[in-house]
C-alpha cells in the first residue's frame, strides 16, 4: 500500500499528561507501518466542550503511514485503550485521545470515521500546533491552508488567548518527551 502523510492530533488531561502523550507517540513509531516525522510543541490548552475539566495538553505529529484510514484508526484506539483510556461522556476528561486530523487529501464521512475532522477548524488547540509544522498544508474540504485557518479563527475570536506552549519542538524530526520537555532523536 502507498504511502500517506496523516496527521494526527493528541490530547491528554488526566494523569501524568507529559508520560501518557510520550507513551503514545513511542506506541505509534513501534508500529512498523508507521513512522513519525514531525512532532510540534507541547501547548497547555483551556478544555473546549465540556468546561468543568481539567486543562489538555496537545499537540499534533505528521506520520508516514502505509494502512488504510480505518486501520489507522483502529490502531489509534487500541494505543487509547491500552494507555487506560476510559469513555464516559462526549468531551469528558481523557488520559489521551488520538485523532485522524488528515489522512492525505482524502475526504471521508462514514458514521465511525469522518476525515478531516470536523471540528478542526473550530480548535485552536488543533490549529496553532498544525500551523507549526504545516502552515501550508490544504485543507482539502475548505480549499484553504492551515495559516488561513487560523487566521480567520483568530479574527473570529480576538478575545481568545493563544495557546501556552509548554515544551517547544524543534518540529523537525520524531522527538520523546521526558518530564515535559522534548527531546530530539539522532
Ligand atoms: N471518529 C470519527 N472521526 C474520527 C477521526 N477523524 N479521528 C470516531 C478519530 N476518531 C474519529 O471518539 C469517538 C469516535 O469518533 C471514535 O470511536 C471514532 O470511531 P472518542 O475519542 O471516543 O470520543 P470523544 O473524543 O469524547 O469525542 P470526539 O467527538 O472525538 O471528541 P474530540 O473531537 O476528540 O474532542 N479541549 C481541549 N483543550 N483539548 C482537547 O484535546 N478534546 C475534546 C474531545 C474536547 N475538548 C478538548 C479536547
Ligand atoms: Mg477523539
Amino acid at each position: 500500500m502507498s504511502e500517506r502523510e496523516v496527521f494526527i492530533g493528541f490530547g491528554s488531561n488526566l494523569g501524568d499528561r507529559c508520560f501518557l502523550i510520550n507513551q503514545a507517540l513511542q506506541a505509534l513509531s513501534d508500529l512498523p507501518t508507521i513512522s513519525l516525522k514531525k512532532l510540534s510543541s507541547l501547548y497547555e490548552t483551556a478544555p473546549v466542550g465540556y468546561l468543568e475539566q481539567g486543562v489538555f495538553l496537545n499537540g499534533v505529529v505528521l506520520v508516514k503511514v502505509s494502512l488504510s484510514a480505518f486501520e489507522l484508526l483502529e490502531r489509534l484506539l487500541c494505543i487509547e485503550n491500552s494507555l487506560g483510556r476510559v469513555r464516559k461522556e462526549r468531551w469528558g476528561p481523557r488520559t489521551i485521545d488520538l485523532d485522524i486530523l488528515f489522512y492525505g487529501d482524502q475526504k471521508i464521512d462514514e458514521v465511525d470515521l469522518i476525515v478531516p475532522h470536523p471540528e478542526l477548524a473550530k480548535r485552536i488547540f488543533v490549529l496553532e500546533p498544525l500551523n507549526e509544522i504545516a502552515p501550508a498544508w490544504l485543507h482539502p474540504g475548505f480549499g484553504g491552508t492551515i495559516s488561513e485557518l487560523l487566521n480567520q479563527y483568530k479574527l473570529k475570536h480576538p478575545e481568545e488567548e493563544p495557546c501556552r506552549i509548554v515544551a517547544a519542538s524543534p518540529g523537525v524530526a520524531l522527538n520523546e518527551v521526558k518530564d515535559g520537555i522534548f527531546y530530539r532523536y539522532g
